[in-house]
């Protein structure tokens, strides 16, 4: 685990190669089980409706969607209506390993990015808890990560995250700005048509 120091916030960690080759295809293949019943889908941005350059969908109880009326997180696929997929249990074993105190992670992200996407800088604070880390895991293509502070104009860092890489914001860093500048085409042969993958778990309910 090494702890990295952006604008003095404790708590982001990053964790190069987490996940070693088999493991990666392992959870490649649950995710597929999860898209194949909840289809990615491309989101819209709130107010403008401006699509997102990343394709979305999500697993556990409740997930992450975006458009014009603005971001929620809600407990079925916006095109489908029907439930998201059970989260696999080898994103709940990661989160139980890196957050063995906070509550069950109910939502996890599924960003897929082809060559030119990207997702500029953010907060990921549409969540009812800040308590508990974000967690992401990187598949496939490796991308260009960029790392703020609690300010949108604060210095940033930008480092690359590859294929297996985890990432916790936690801490101070919970709510630091973060986004991808942009994805190194043909950098990973994980995924055979190319792209890159992230999946971001989160809790989002207090417990009670
Ligand atoms: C991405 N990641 O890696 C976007 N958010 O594609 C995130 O937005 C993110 O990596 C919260 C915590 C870790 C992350
Ligand atoms: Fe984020």
């Amino acid at each position: 685990m090494s702890e990295l120091s952006v604008n003095g916030l404790n708590g982001l960690s990053y964790l190069p190669g987490y996940f070693n080759r088999g493991a990666q295809e392992a959870l490649l293949e649950e995710i597929r089980a999860v898209v194949a019943r909840a289809p990615l889908y491309t989101p819209a941005m709130p107010r403008t409706g401006n699509a997102f350059t990343v394709r979305m969908s999500n697993c556990g109880p409740l997930g992450w969607v975006s458009d014009i009326a603005g971001y929620r997180y809600q407990p079925h696929h916006p095109d489908t209506g029907q439930a998201w997929p059970e989260m696999p249990a080898v994103l709940t074993a990661l989160w139980k390993d890196l957050a063995p105190n906070a509550p069950d992670p109910e939502a996890c992200l599924i960003n897929y990015y082809k060559e030119s996407a990207r997702m500029g800088l953010h907060q990921d604070r549409d969540e009812q808890t800040f308590e508990a880390p974000v967690i992401s895991v990187s598949l496939g293509d490796t991308a260009t990560f960029r790392v703020g502070g609690l300010s949108r104009k604060d210095p940033t860092k930008s480092f690359r995250l590859q294929s297996g890489d985890v990432v916790v914001l936690g801490g101070d860093a919970r709510l630091a700005f973060h986004g991808i500048d942009r994805v190194l085409k043909g950098t990973s042969t994980l995924l055979k048509t190319g792209g890159r993958i992230n999946l971001t778990l989160r809790r989002v309910i207090p417990p009670r």
